[in-house]
């Protein structure tokens, strides 16, 4: 990126969250994956970050004030877009979280296609052009993340013709049959094709992309594809948009450092010390039906009854992060982990050992850190993942390189780690079970040699490589720029781990 480029972020949140005291705004620092992501290299480049400051109350002068306050603590500027109730409602809470997540990881069971919802969704994305297009400077380089704006591009291009625009979608791309069900179908490929680049996780996903132009757009885009890049032109316009295969890292070096520290170090031990000679298998997961959470428990349990002799040898320490709680479909889904933990343990529990310790709450970086540093095994079983950074985070942790990682194979990160990772499909339980006892038996030697092989591989794509490419690849939009990654099918692990 040339020194005289200004970096704009633009994501559904602000990096921070505003929360009402009772006189005073308060910021506190958001979490998930983007944040975790993105934070450290604006931070390291400086630019603007626009976004929602999660609160619906009206912007008062006192609540913008508050928002310009947090900037001394980020270190960049932060550009809110304020959302009223029924905004939240309906372009947060339904057109994003109920149709396009879903929809995005092939659950379109549980999608529910209201269409009142578009038109809000379209009034916001329009609100997220107009807050851009107000500090654009001419050198400035835009850069958009996620499902909740797909359609800023569009309705940007009409404020800003020419300025350079790209995308980064974190969620999945669906394939063609399931985009198809999409009302707004179209509108959103469109919305889409007014971007410079769009960036996606796996080749998966720029795949299925691909095929979605064609089938739906053919009349007016020619798509062409080579390698892991397709381009896309628009004949009417005699205009190009570029789409590629960024698969997202991690600050490696900052989790190192940080996972070195003595207080983590003696957490850890603390952690190790109440189970002696017991491997923990951890599990970090946001309260999500696309996580796999109550089949890994399942596959857990089947494990447990089909091996009688793991009692008192293994933990399942699984932690699950509140998230998107206020949705119906969310309650269900911790009502059910909960009933699993409970007859997990009133099967099993003894004196001594209790197999499943379950916590449902944020935990703090130490602590996230201290279990990743101690936990032997990791399993991570989403039925679909954009990538899943907190496989990646546990390797960087490692430091001792005696883990081994468990991990689905509809995850994004299973197109980078497959080759040492142990893969399972989530539908399978008794596949997965059979997954996890590998793993418990896994010769120290085979594990560490795993193990230095994935944090070779997440240390060298870290999340500086991943904005490197990404900004190169927008602003010089040459084939050569754009990383080459692997093609990965499921099915193909059982050649994968033979190798
Ligand atoms: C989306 C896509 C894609 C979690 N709990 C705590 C905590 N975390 C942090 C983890 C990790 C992040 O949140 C979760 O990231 P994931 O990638 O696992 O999942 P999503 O939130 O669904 O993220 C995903 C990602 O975007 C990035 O592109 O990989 O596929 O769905 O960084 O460390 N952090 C702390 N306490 C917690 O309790 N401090």
């Amino acid at each position: 990126m040339k020194d005289t480029t200004r970096l704009i972020i633009v994501s559904n949140r602000l990096p921070v969250v505003m929360e009402r005291t009772q006189d005073a705004w308060r910021a506190t620092p958001g979490s998930g994956g983007l944040v975790t992501a993105l934070a450290p290299v604006l931070r390291d480049r400086g630019g603007v970050w626009v976004g929602w400051p999660g609160t619906v109350e009206p912007p008062t002068a006192r609540l913008r004030e508050s928002i310009q306050a947090a900037v001394r603590e980020t270190g960049y500027d932060l550009a809110p877009v304020f959302l009223d109730r029924r905004e939240k409602r309906y372009y947060y809470g339904v057109f994003a979280n109920e149709i396009l997540w879903p929809l995005f990881h092939d659950f379109a069971s549980r999608c529910s296609f209201a269409p009142e919802a578009w038109d809000v969704y379209e009034a916001v994305n329009a609100r997220f052009a107009g807050v851009t297009a107000a500090l654009l400077q001419p050198n400035d380089f835009v850069w958009v993340h996620d499902y909740h704006l797909l359609r800023m591009a569009w309705h940007l291009r009409r404020e800003r013709g020419g300025q350079p625009l790209a995308f980064f979608l974190h969620i999945p791309f669906p394939p063609v049959d399931l985009f198809l069900k999409l009302p707004w179908r179209r509108q959103l490929l469109e919305g889409l094709l007014e971007y410079d680049l769009v960036g996606f996780q796996a080749q998966r996903d720029r795949r299925h992309f691909a095929r979605c132009v064609h089938a739906l757009c053919n009349d007016r885009y020619r798509v062409q594809t080579s390698g892991s890049t397709t381009v896309i032109e628009d004949r009417e316009l005699d205009r190009r948009t570029f789409a590629g295969v960024f698969p997202i890292g991690i600050d490696y070096d900052g989790f190192v450092r940080d996972t070195a520290a003595a207080s983590v170090a003696q957490r850890a031990w603390y952690l190790h010390e109440h189970y002696p000679e017991r491997q923990i298998v951890l599990g970090v997961d946001r309260l999500d039906y696309t996580k796999g959470i109550p089949e890994k428990l399942e596959a857990y349990r089947h494990a447990l009854r089909r091996w009688p002799e793991l009692a008192g040898k293994v933990t399942l320490v699984q932690i699950v992060i509140p998230s998107r709680w206020e949705l119906a479909h969310y309650e269900q889904l911790k009502r059910q982990i909960e009933r699993l933990v409970g007859e997990i343990n009133g099967e099993f529990s003894r004196p001594d050992w209790v197999p499943v310790h379950y916590h449902y709450r944020s935990l703090g970086r130490e602590e996230l850190l201290a279990y990743y540093r101690t936990a032997e095994i990791l399993i991570a079983a989403p039925w679909k993942d954009g990538m899943n950074l907190v496989a990646k985070e546990y390797c960087a942790c490692d430091l001792e390189e005696r883990g081994v990682l468990l991990l689905s194979e509809f995850a994004g990160a299973a197109a980078q780690l497959h080759r040492h990772a142990i893969l399972f499909n989530p539908h399978d339980i008794v596949g997965m079970a059979e997954a996890i006892r590998r793993a418990l038996d896994l010769p120290e030697p085979q594990r560490r040699q795993r193990m230095r092989r994935l944090r070779q591989n997440i240390h060298k794509q870290d999340v500086f490589w991943w904005v490197d490419r990404f900004l190169q690849a927008a602003l010089q939009r040459r084939l050569a720029d754009f990383p080459v990654v692997d093609d990965f099918y499921p099915g193909a692990r059982e050649l994968a781990t033979e190798r």
